[in-house]
């Protein structure tokens, strides 16, 4: 297990390097470059210079979170294929930079939803909550509610200047039913998982967040019979996922220590998001610290199913709450990340020397 921390770049993210090298047992950051439109290449020396400045830092970037899929790839428009030629350059490039795992969605519209970036808790921290009512209003006003909470900062999946259009959007998916999601999908894993494969780089979809439909759009990564689907477009260790335990867990049918064994168990989950979710009710829920006391999931039983099905990907606490006075990216702040994986750490120890 390797364990990472999540980074928006210095012109991006106010935590520097040396404060994430500072965190006992991590080794990696889960870093990407946000500045190129899906479905254009990434240049070689742009991911140079970021490879260089993390292991200037004492870290690797093995993992990169994401390289995102352009919509028409995901409707399924005559320009995908050069989208998927620049992916597949892509691919390329990272590897030449020691890349070996890419976490990505395959989510219409929207990377993930949360209608309050500023619940407080009782204790007076922040988190992240959704409140499955406000998505019921329209999406501008949701889109507006989110924008109100976010501190300012630019949430990943969120661009304003694709947002801005938004109705012309959903008129692009108006015709793009699961059915046809799903066929797009297999057709842009089918294209690149022999690049995959040459370039050593290992595929890992991240489940839709939440594993529900939302506005009417299609969801197709929700719960392991979706994964079974997934994994049988090309049934390859490169066509895998990010087991994402916060997101699976929003549905509460969804037993997550049964679906990391059953992954990473036949060796499909290179990485792993681990973060805890309380459900309050009617469909609702809120991020909590990562201790299992505090939400719906048992962190022991998630790691422990890790360790036991023979996990030895990557690993990083998802989302923090604010804590200490801090006013972060909403749900990616130093302190609180800072300590999930101090505990997640211990599970880890905890369980490795338990089962000896
Ligand atoms: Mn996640």
């Amino acid at each position: 297990m390797q364990m990472g921390f999540r980074w928006y770049g210095s012109d991006n993210d106010s935590i520097p390097l040396e404060y994430i090298r500072q965190i006992p047992g991590v080794s990696q950051v889960v870093g990407a470059i946000f500045d190129i439109p899906a479905g254009e290449l990434w240049p070689l020396e742009r991911i140079q210079a970021l490879v260089a400045e993390i292991e200037a830092a004492g870290l690797g970037m093995d993992v990169v979170e994401s390289v995102n899929i352009s919509d028409a790839i995901k409707i399924g428009l005559p320009e995908r294929d050069r989208h998927i030629e620049n992916y597949i350059a892509t691919i390329e490039n990272l590897s030449k930079c020691g890349v070996k795992v890419i976490c990505y969605n395959f989510m219409p519209i929207f990377d993930w939803i949360r209608t309050d970036m500023r619940y407080q808790l009782e204790d007076g921290s922040y988190c992240l909550a959704f409140d499955s009512k406000l998505v019921e209003g329209s999406v501008e006003e949701v889109l507006k509610r989110v924008e109100d909470n976010s501190n300012g900062y630019l949430l990943p999946g969120w661009e304003p200047e694709r947002l801005a259009d938004i109705k012309s959007l959903f008129e692009a998916y108006s015709d793009v039913d699961e059915k046809k999601l799903t066929d797009n999908f297999r057709y842009f894993i089918q294209a690149i998982m022999p690049a995959c494969e040459k370039f050593d780089v290992r595929m890992a979809v991240h489940p839709d967040d939440p594993p529900r439909s939302l506005f009417g759009l299609p969801r197709i990564v929700k719960n392991a019979e979706d994964l079974r689907v997934i994994e049988a477009f090309y049934d390859s260790p490169y066509n895998g996922f990010t087991l994402c335990t916060g997101s699976l867990a929003e549905n509460p049918e969804n037993d997550v220590p049964a679906i990391i064994r059953e992954f990473v168990g036949r060796d499909k989950a290179p990485f792993i998001h681990a973060r805890n979710i309380l459900h309050t009710g009617n469909g609702n829920f809120h991020e909590s610290a990562h201790l299992s006391s505090y939400g719906s999931l048992d962190m022991y039983e998630v790691i422990r199913a890790a360790q036991e099905s023979g996990f030895d990907g990557y690993i990083r606490p998802d989302h923090g709450r604010d804590i200490w006075g801090e006013q972060g990216r909403p749900g990616y702040g130093l302190y609180d990340r800072g300590l999930g994986i101090a505990y997640l750490n211990g599970l880890w120890e905890a369980v490795s020397k338990g089962s000896k």
